[in-house]
């Protein structure tokens, strides 16, 4: 385990962190045993006693083990960090992380899907949670966000509903971790505010390469205040130094088989090995005078404010640098919140927030048992809490005070609100008048525009996935009147879209309907992203007698930062034709090509069964996926006897152009499909 930090947060962490190893057993009251295996019992063959208190602590605390899971993003995988800001953000927010360039805050942050219970795969097509917490020395500042920028509904009211639609069906439970059946897509269609969503959750950002490589998004518009008491409106993002990068579909459903960790995997391991993760935090603003000068409501989260005309600012960088070191206590008891805010950040009108406001806390309660959930140590905050709340299920502190209210007389009227000057939060004093009415902005009302601007931004390939997807998903709904309703929907975004998806499901094009918006926004479309070798995994297929200058392009492939591992027919060893010998990572048993992103053939076809029986399939399957293909001296029989040596990125005997290939990291331009 690494332990990189040594912040504050982690010295509050050390306090609860508890070593068993070496240990002798105990019972939870600290009595030590001397037997763990069997029950007391009356005679050898008897009945087990009621006296056994050891057994009874035992089975009740394993009877009481499991909490009930987040009703949304139940799988999740987190890690601690740490964020330091480049500059002073004081002209903008007087929140205390934000005003000192090179300041480190810890951080811990976890990621998760949505719609699939805590058990289920981590590939499934669905949004992505990004929620951070970050341990201030003014308290916890929780940014909740998403792996897209913008979401389903307008308001959350709604949210209830959306999510009973997205789950699994209520009769009978099917299907786990996906959106592709009928109550899903019925609610999209009869719910037309869904269509920019739908647009992000059919493109490959549904589908991420990594957590490492996967863009947060604070999602709604917030508030930053500075220490005059200016305003400005904000959106957050999280730019991930690696790139945005997504798998191909094909690739996603098999890697829910063969790793359905493969994502918790992949950060826990890039953390282990010191490939630490690293987002760019990015701030878009606003003032507040231009609120309205936008051609859609700032206050609307089913829009984002194009990076090309409000750019994307950015001011500090997080580093994910330890993994935790207990899942349940650390991963699973951790309570985000976006209204956990400090001095400096503050809300907007957007309805969707404001319902969020209420439902975090409230989730906790259930989820956590209580009110208590803050003194986990996860959810500790660095400052100490002082307050007259009182008692509760699993009460940690020990108020030593008997005045536990205010005002009083007895202790002086402590603990005391402080001014803002002192650090006290106070709210942004934002002028609102109305009357109370049930009923949404004519401004959210435009539910295409931006579904037609991210279309348009898409490359021929991202589109051809999103065509894709779209006909799978909707290929999958049983009810025919369902899929023709999405089709009508759709048809406001592109003719193009749904005369594909009709032909793929067999159903008439529906007539035109789509406005004319030729705009596009080319900070959406993932074509335009960084592209590094930096931790990309390679599969060297090799067998023994593998030929000389092997091992000297693995070194190669290591120093440009791509981690190559050795697949071969057995475990231990093997030894090439120039003596050298490399470790075997893998088999060609357990691993399979969808674990890696691209594929080195360094043995000829025909070592052994196994080996002439996978290998060829190995590079199938990595041809199928667009990823880069190498091979060095006899590795390049199997690409002749496959056929494919004149592929696009296929490179045989030159490490550099290889090297190059895996940066490129796919290939669209090969016959097959997307
Ligand atoms: Fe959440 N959301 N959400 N959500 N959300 C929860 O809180 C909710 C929304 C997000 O890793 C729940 O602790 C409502 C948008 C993340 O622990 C719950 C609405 C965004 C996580 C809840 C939304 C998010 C949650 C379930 C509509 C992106 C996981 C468990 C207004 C900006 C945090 C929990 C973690 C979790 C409610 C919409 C992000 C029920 C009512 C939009 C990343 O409180």
């Amino acid at each position: 385990m690494s332990k990189e930090n040594s912040d504050e947060k982690n010295k509050q962490l050390d306090q609860f962190r508890v070593k068993d190893e070496g240990e002798a057993l105990t019972t939870n009251q600290g009595l030590k045993m001397a037997e763990d295996e069997f029950s007391l019992k009356a005679g050898e063959r008897g009945p087990t006693l009621l006296e056994d208190f050891h057994f009874r602590e035992k089975m009740t605390h394993f009877d009481h083990e499991r909490i009930p899971e987040r009703v949304v993003h139940a799988r999740g995988f987190a890690a601690h960090g740490e964020f330091e800001v480049y500059e002073s953000l004081a002209p903008y927010t007087k929140a205390k992380f934000l005003n000192e360039p090179g300041k480190k805050t810890p951080v811990f942050v976890r990621f998760s899907t949505v719609a699939g219970s805590r058990g289920s795969g981590d590939l499934a097509r669905d949004v992505r949670g990004f929620a951070t917490k970050f341990y201030t020395e003014e308290g916890n500042y929780d940014l909740v966000g998403n792996n897209m920028p913008v979401f389903f509904i307008q308001d959350g009211i709604k949210f209830p509903d959306f999510i009973h639609a997205v789950k699994p069906e209520p009769h009978n439970e099917i299907p786990q971790a996906q959106s592709a059946h009928d109550t899903f897509w019925d609610f999209v269609a009869n719910n037309q505010e869904t269509a920019h969503m739908v647009m992000w959750h059919m493109s490959d950002r549904a589908i991420p390469r990594s957590f490492r490589m996967m863009e947060g998004f604070g999602v709604h518009t917030y508030r930053l205040v500075n220490e005059k008491g200016q305003a400005f409106f904000v959106k957050f993002h999280w730019k991930p130094v690696l790139g945005v990068h997504s798998v191909v579909w094909d690739e996603a459903q098999k890697l829910s088989g063969k790793d359905p960790d493969f994502h918790r995997r992949d950060l826990y391991e890039a953390i282990e090995n010191g490939d630490y993760p690293v987002y760019e935090l990015g701030l878009q603003i606003i003032n507040e005078e231009d609120e309205f000068k936008f051609d859609f409501d700032i206050l609307d989260a089913t829009k984002l404010w194009p990076e090309e005309d409000v750019p994307v600012r950015l001011v500090g960088r997080m580093t994910l640098n330890q993994n935790v070191d207990n899942y349940f206590a650390e991963t699973e008891q951790v309570a985000f919140h976006p209204g956990h805010v400090v001095p400096g950040i503050d809300f907007s009108n957007d309805p969707l927030l404001q319902t969020r406001l209420f439902s975090y806390t409230d989730t906790q309660l259930i989820r956590l048992g209580g009110p208590n959930f803050h003194e986990l140590p996860i959810n500790k905050s660095v400052p100490e809490v002082h307050n007259n709340q009182r008692d509760g299920y699993g009460r940690q502190a020990i108020n030593t005070s008997y005045v536990s209210y205010h005002k009083n007389s007895l202790a002086e009227n402590t603990p005391r609100p402080v001014s803002e000057g002192e650090g006290g939060y106070s709210h942004y004093q934002e002028k609102v008048e109305g009357r109370k009415v049930r009923a949404r902005s004519e401004s959210f009302k435009d539910h295409f525009t931006q579904a037609i601007l991210f279309w348009n931004s898409m490359s021929d390939v991202e589109k051809q996935h999103i065509v894709n997807a779209f006909s799978f998903e909707l290929g999958k709904c049983k009810e025919v009147s369902v899929r023709e309703q999405v089709l009508e929907m759709f048809s406001n975004v592109s003719h193009e879209l749904v005369s594909a998806i009709a032909e793929n499901i067999g159903l008439s094009v529906p007539g035109k309907k789509e406005i004319t918006y030729t705009k596009s926004s080319p900070a959406l479309s993932q074509e335009n992203t960084t592209k590094k070798t930096d931790t990309r995994k390679v599969a060297v297929i090799a067998a023994d007698d593998y030929p000389e200058g092997l091992s000297e392009m693995m070194d190669e492939l290591k120093e440009a930062g791509i981690n190559a591992e050795v697949v071969s027919d057995h475990q231990g060893t093997i030894k090439g034709s120039d003596n050298t010998v490399l470790p075997v990572a893998h088999t060609l048993m357990t691993a399979d090509s969808v674990l890696f992103d691209a594929v080195l053939l360094a043995s000829e076809n025909g070592k052994t069964p196994l080996f002439s029986f996978e290998a060829p399939y190995f590079v199938k399957e990595a041809l199928l996926h667009y990823k880069p293909i190498g091979a060095i001296k006899a590795g390049a029989s199997i690409l002749e006897d496959l056929q494919i040596s004149g592929q696009s990125g296929v490179v045989i005997d030159d490490s550099q152009q290889f090297i190059e290939a895996v940066r490129k990291a796919r290939f669209w331009n090969r016959d097959g499909k997307n």
